[in-house]
Order: C-alpha cells, then structure tokens, then sequence
C-alpha cells in the first residue's frame, strides 16, 4: 500500500492521476466538469486559460460559493406565495486567461493539451505544444490550484519551455467577464448564470504590482472584485495595459527567456462581500470600496510572499490531512478507487465551511441548477460529512440555522402560524423554486434537517451545537407539521397530510405521501426527545430555550399525539406501502412500449401525464424505509423493494445510491453492487449525459454511504456503532475511517476478515452482526473470521 505523506509515490500512483487519456469516452464539457478544482468557497472549471479555436472550453466558469445575483422570477401566471425571485450562484470573473506572444506573434496550440487532475494534491496540469506562424516552438506547462489554506485565492503556474529560439516573449494575461455559459435549453436542470449585465463596473487599475476589476451588484446591494498578480521568475517589464470594455482587464509583460524558459505565477483573488442570512446583523454592514481593494492587494501581496512553493506546500498539507481521514482504498477494482476518490474530493472542494454556505447540488463545477442547494444536503451529502469532517457537517448545518429567520417568514408567508418553512432550492435562504409542484410542495425538506441534526448529533455528541443552533432548528421546522395536516375522521382520525410532493418527483400533489408522513413522524419524536434530553442535561437551560421559543407543553402533546396517530399507508393484501393515496389506483405506466430515447421522461413528456401514472423518478417509500432503519420490518422492506423497484426510472441520479443501500440491507448483495457502480460512476461515465452541467453532488456522496452503510452496513445506535459488513466478491479488499463517538476507527475488510481498529479516543463500543465488542486504548484491535458462505 502506498504511503500517504509521499507525494512523489501518488504522482505516479495512477489511482490518484486522473487523465485525460482515461476519458477519451467523454466531451470536453465533461471533462472541464470533473477536472475542476474548489475549496468550498471559490471553484473553477478545468479549462485551459489558454484560449484559442483548438482549445476553445465548452463552458468556462469560476463560481464562488454562498454569493449569488437575485433575479426577478417572471410568470405570466402568478399567484399569491409563488416564489419572487431566483438567486443565481455568482459565475465571477475568468482570471485564468492568458496567451503568448514573440514579436507580435502570438504562438497558437498545435492539439489540445494533455491533461490531469492529481486527486490527493487537488492540482490541475496541462501540457500544451504551441508554435508560431513563423515556426517558433513553446512548451507551456501549466499547474493550478484554488487554495484550501486561503479560501479566495487560486493560483496558476506557468513554465514556458521555448524549444527552438531564444529572446523575449509576450505575456498576456487578463480579467475577464464570462457572458454565457450554456445554450437555452429547455432542460431544467441545466442553469444559466451569463449575469455580465446584471454587473456594474466601479473602478479598474492595473499597476506592476497587482490589477483589479471592481463591480457592483443591484440586487443584492453588494461589491464584487476579482484581483490579479503576477510573480516571475525572470526578469519582466509590465509593458501594456489595455482595456476596451468595462468587463475585461488586459495586461501585458515581456519577459527575457532564461535558459530557454520563462516560469511565473498568477495570483488570482475574489472577494465578493455578500450577506447570506438575516440572523447575523453585522453581515449587513456596508463594505466600502477602499477597504476592499485594500484587502485585495494585502491578501494578494501577502500570498506572493510566501511564493508559489510555500502556498502548494500549505495546500498540499490541507489535502493530505483530508486523506489520511478521509481515504477509501478499495482493492481489485481500480476504476472504482478512482470513481470513489473523484468523488471524495468533488464534495470536500465543494462543500462550504463557515456555515454561511452550503453545498450545491453541482457543487463548485457548472451552472447546473443555478448553483441551489437542495435537501441532497441533508439527506445525501451530511452522512459523509459526520463520519469524515463533522466540523463541515456541523458548518451545513449552521448555514440553516443562519437562515431560520428567512425560513421563518417563509412559513408565514405560506399560512402556518408558526414555525419555519425551508425553501426547496435556494442559495439565500428564500425560496427560488419557480415550479410549486415539484419544489415548495416538498415539504419533506423540514424533516430532512432535522433529520441531519438527528444524525450528527448521534454521531458527534456535540451538546454546543444542539444548545446553540441544533434544537431551534429541530423545533422551528417541526412546528409545522401540525398546520400541514389534520387528524382525519374519515381515517380511524389518523393524523394525515395532504396535497404535498415528495421526493419522488413524477407525483406530485398528494395526499399522505408514505415519505413526507414517516419522516414527520421521526421529526416529531425526536424533537420531543431531544427536549427531554436537554432537560435532562440542563433543566434551567431548556425551560429557557422553550420560554424563547415560546413552546408550550400543550404544543408537545399535540407532537406526541401527531406522531402516535401518524398515518402510514399499508396495503395489507400485498404487505406494501403504498406511495401516497392515490398511487395504487393510477394507471401502470407502458415501459414496454417507451423506447430508451425517451428517458429521463422528464424531458419528452408533460408532468401531467407522467403524474398519472405509476411511475417513479427516484426513490421515494424505498428512501423512508432506508431512513427508518428498524423501525420497520425487514419483510415489509423487501416487499417494497419488489414492488417499487421495477417501476423506477431512476432519472434522478439520488435514486440509484439509494437502492443500493436498500439491496443491502435486505440482503441482495449483486443488486446492492450494480447499484452502487451506477452511482459511484455517475459523473466519472457521464451515466446521466449531463455532467456538462456539473458533478452530482448528492450521488457522489451516496457512493460513499453505499460502501460503509451499505456494504459494511454502519448504524450509530445510542452509545455504540452497528456493522453489518459484507465485501462485495468483486474486490478483494475495503478500508476506511470513520469518526464518530469522539473516536476516530478504521475497518478493514478482506477475504475471510474484518478488522476494527480503535486509532484515536478511549473506548468504542461496537455490535458486530448480533455480537457486542469494546475497543480500548489497550486492546485497539479485534480481528474477527468471515464464514465466506
Ligand atoms: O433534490 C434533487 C431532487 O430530489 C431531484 N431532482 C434534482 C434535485 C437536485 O439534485
């Protein structure tokens, strides 16, 4: 096994490498989505920078997380509660842009280059041969990347090799406003975020030292600078600056070519000052021009100090600490280790960190929805936070809890008395779905958080948080079940919701949805447990936290009695839960007759007719029952599964993971694999043909829940952990970390063996299958047999 601390050892590692020559399979737009790098805050496309008609990028984009512009919805048919405005997560300016030049010649790419991603250093590197029409030979070598020590920063690094002349060369460089970034489509999921015009140019400045393009936003109220600096190796004037529109910077330096080589660094920083969320006044406060500037070049003088090396060495250490937590080595099948790391790192650069923003459901790599965030977050994509980086979890979890007064207005604005409503998709916090029926009806997005609460503070323990942020937001979201539904004489007064989506988006508009309903009902029960908690553990602190939030003790009754009287669709005839009410009786969609060609259905038939149908986009009662772990009998699980399964089109890639956790858990190991290659794969095989747009975040992170809660069938019970491990016969061997309960533990699957090995903490209980076991400081290993059969 290679050493993680060796980086020479990865470079060569070609389970780290991911290069262009593996993908020959994919389009360039494909590949500038998984080739991009990120650290939360700022991401990039793996576009070239060196622009020209070969290596022209199908979709260029640098997109800083959390910022946005907010849009006007238009309908021609509005009505009252529709959502107003969409907020567009901010496409910022390219600084990537550079060409060269020798005596007024510019030198033009031969090929497109070659190029990798190096996935342990999180580095970008093309090699690119270009000449000039007079036969000048260059070698340009290009490094890049967005910094994990310095959130705003990118950096690219050049090596010019000239091959057949010698003398100066002319370097370009620029600031550069991307106008479009995809054709108009009439695919929902693919964004548009060309928002040029939306921008106002205050100031540009180009000096030897640094050159900075400042604009302002309208709406909302906000600056946004993009600042460059450039640092050579050789001795270079700044010769030429020029700048024929607002939008575009352009700078010019000769150098002399020492040795035959020019090598110099751009220094690109982004700062765009914006507030998020309500809750935090100060974020409101104006931020004046100079003291932004000022920033911009002291944060950019200050990176140039350190130098090129001194920033990769900062990176590198980040990324390293990331993969010694966060590694999943899979042996005997190296495409999947490839897919599996790809993926690791799309959600850590992607994922912000500051609890101010989230995680996109295309993360920091494409315009693909705006740049929104959904539920993925809490259902798809915190799990992998809580066991790898719970302080990122914690962070996702806080930025809706620095939204709350948002969602707070939101519940409001849609009737309920009190309560908060969470918006569908959203980047601010206010609601942006302009399609009611598929978005603002998916009220299940309350329970999804509290869900996510559920789960962290399960793992973590972390009482700071559940004080703090964690229990507002648990109650909040559940106060509005009581408004959502009603106790129904007509249904033994079963406590019973209507007219709500949920997740499965090919029905919408129904009445007790079997999801929405199960996870109200674990929404209800755990806040009623977490208050008992927190009484316990601080009875003075919790009758404070009630009295703010004004909760009664009648209010708790009427949760518990909601959850007691919870309708949950049964059909006893076939031992099934039935999607909702009206699912059973709708007519069986003709899958025979729908050639291949016409999926995803979305895209080739009207929602009203697929809403007419039996007939799934992803996962939905498949989804709860996973969610309600043992709380529901393993046959009626299986009976679903049978009945669901071959009425899924799995258009949604949240659908696949999903039934992979759910083979697993029942038992169906080769199904519970094939799954699982399907998500894991999602993006590295285009398997939806539209990872142009951006990676899928929610898959990405279902890949990684598919090996260690479904393959190794991980449960966090109260106090201890549950695995139920079973190596697919693929491979030949799994290991990985967890943290959890204030431990950090690693799993080693082989043939014939597991190990659970205790690396940081006191003692972790675990239940291996029905047996319980303690590791210790003293005894931080147990090896245990495997019966293969
Ligand atoms: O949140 C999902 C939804 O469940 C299915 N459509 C895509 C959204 C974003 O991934």
């Amino acid at each position: 096994m290679k050493t993680l601390n060796n980086y020479l050892a990865i470079d060569e590692d070609k389970q780290w490498i991911l290069s262009q020559d593996q993908l020959t399979h994919l389009s360039e737009g494909v590949i500038e989505t998984l080739f991009s790098l990120g650290n939360g805050t700022l991401g990039t496309r793996g576009t070239s920078g060196y622009e020209s008609d070969i290596t022209q990028p199908e979709c260029e984009g640098t997109y800083i997380n959390g910022s946005y512009i907010r849009e006007t919805i238009e309908y021609d048919e509005s009505a009252y509660g529709f959502a107003q405005f969409n907020n567009k997560m901010m496409q910022a300016f390219n600084t990537k842009a550079i060409e060269i030049s020798s005596e007024n010649e510019v030198f033009k790419p031969h090929s497109i280059g070659k190029r990798h991603v190096n996935l342990h250093q999180a580095s970008y590197h093309e090699v690119l041969q270009l000449h000039s029409d007079s036969g000048k030979e260059i070698k340009l070598h290009i490094t890049r990347f967005v910094c994990q020590h310095q959130q705003n920063m990118m950096i690219n690094h050049y090596q010019i090799e000239a091959v057949n002349f010698s003398g100066k060369l002319q370097i370009t460089s620029s600031i550069r406003g991307s106008d479009s970034t995809s054709q108009n489509s009439n695919d929902p999921r693919i964004g548009n975020l060309s928002m040029i015009d939306k921008l106002h140019c205050l100031e540009s400045l180009s000096t030897p030292e640094y050159a900075f393009l400042l604009h302002q936003l309208s709406d909302p109220k906000s600056l946004m600078i993009a600042a460059t600096s450039h640092q050579f190796e050789q001795k270079n004037k700044h010769i030429k600056i020029s700048s024929n529109s607002k939008n575009v910077l352009t700078e010019q330096f000769e150098v002399e070519l020492t040795d035959n080589k020019v090598t110099f660094s751009k220094y690109s920083l982004y700062l765009c000052p914006q507030t998020l969320t309500s809750n935090n006044q100060q974020q409101n406060a104006p931020v004046d021009e100079q003291a932004l500037i000022t920033q911009a070049r002291e944060e950019l003088l200050c990176a140039k100090n350190l130098g090129y090396q001194e920033n990769l060495q900062l990176h590198q250490q980040l990324m390293n600490d990331f993969w010694q937590d966060s590694d999943v080595i899979i042996e005997g099948h190296d495409q999947h280790q490839l897919a599996i790391r790809l993926n690791m790192l799309h959600l850590t650069m992607s994922a912000g960190k500051d609890g101010q923003r989230n995680i996109a459901a295309k993360g920091l790599t494409g315009p693909g929805y705006d740049g929104h965030y959904f539920w993925d977050s809490e259902i798809y994509i915190i799990p992998y936070f809580i066991y790898t980086q719970p302080d990122v979890a914690k962070s996702l979890l806080s930025y809706r809890f620095n939204s709350l007064a948002k969602a707070k207005s939101r519940a409001t604005e849609m009737g309920h008395e009190q309560g908060a409503l969470f918006p569908w998709r959203t980047i601010s916090g206010e609601e942006c779905s302009s399609f009611f029926p598929a978005g603002t009806a998916q009220y299940h997005i309350n329970a999804a958080i509290a869900y996510a609460v559920r789960q962290y503070f399960k793992a973590s323990d972390d009482w700071q948080f559940i004080w703090d942020e964690g229990a507002e937001l648990v109650i909040e979201t559940a106060r509005l079940w009581p408004s959502l539904g009603h106790f129904n004489k007509n249904n033994s007064n079963r406590f019973c919701i209507d007219t709500v989506t949920g997740p499965d988006e090919y029905t919408a508009l129904v009445n007790n949805n079997y999801y929405t309903n199960s996870m109200a009902k674990i929404h209800l029960s755990f806040a009623i447990e977490l208050i008992n908690k927190l009484s316990v553990n601080n009875e003075i602190r919790c009758n404070l936290l009630l009295t703010k939030l004004n909760l009664s003790i009648e209010e708790l009754n009427i949760w518990k009695e909601i959850a007691e009287r919870m309708y949950l669709p049964h059909q006893a005839e076939q031992n099934i839960s039935p999607q909702d009410d009206s699912f059973l009786d709708k007519k069986p969609w003709d899958f025979i007759g729908t050639p291949k060609d016409k999926y995803p259905l979305l895209l080739n038939f009207h929602p009203l007719v697929i809403y007419r149908h039996q007939v799934l986009k992803q996962a939905d009662v498949i989804l709860a029952n996973f969610l309600q772990d043992d709380e529901v009998d393993i046959r009626l699980k299986r009976n679903n599964l049978a009945f669901y399964e071959p009425i899924t089109t799995h258009d949604s890639t949240l659908s696949a993971c999903t039934h992979s956790l759910a083979y697993s858990e029942t038992g169906n190991h080769q199904a519970a694999f094939d799954y699982f290659d399907d998500t894991v794969l999602t993006d590295l095989n285009n398997l939806h043909n539209n990872s142009h747009y951006g990676v899928h975040t929610a898959a990405m992170s279902g890949s990684w829940m598919c090996i260690t809660q479904g393959f190794a069938g991980l449960r966090i019970r109260d106090n201890y952990a549950s695995f139920q491990p079973n190596l697919p016969k693929q491979w030949q061997g799994l290991r990985f970390k967890l943290k959890l309960l204030g431990c950090q533990v690693e799993l080693t699957l082989s043939r014939g063996q597991i190990t659970y090995q205790l690396l940081s903490g006191k003692q972790f209980s675990l239940k291996h299958y029905q047996q319980d076991y303690l590791l210790t400081e003293l005894e931080p290993t147990l090896h245990i047999a495997i019966d293969e059969d």
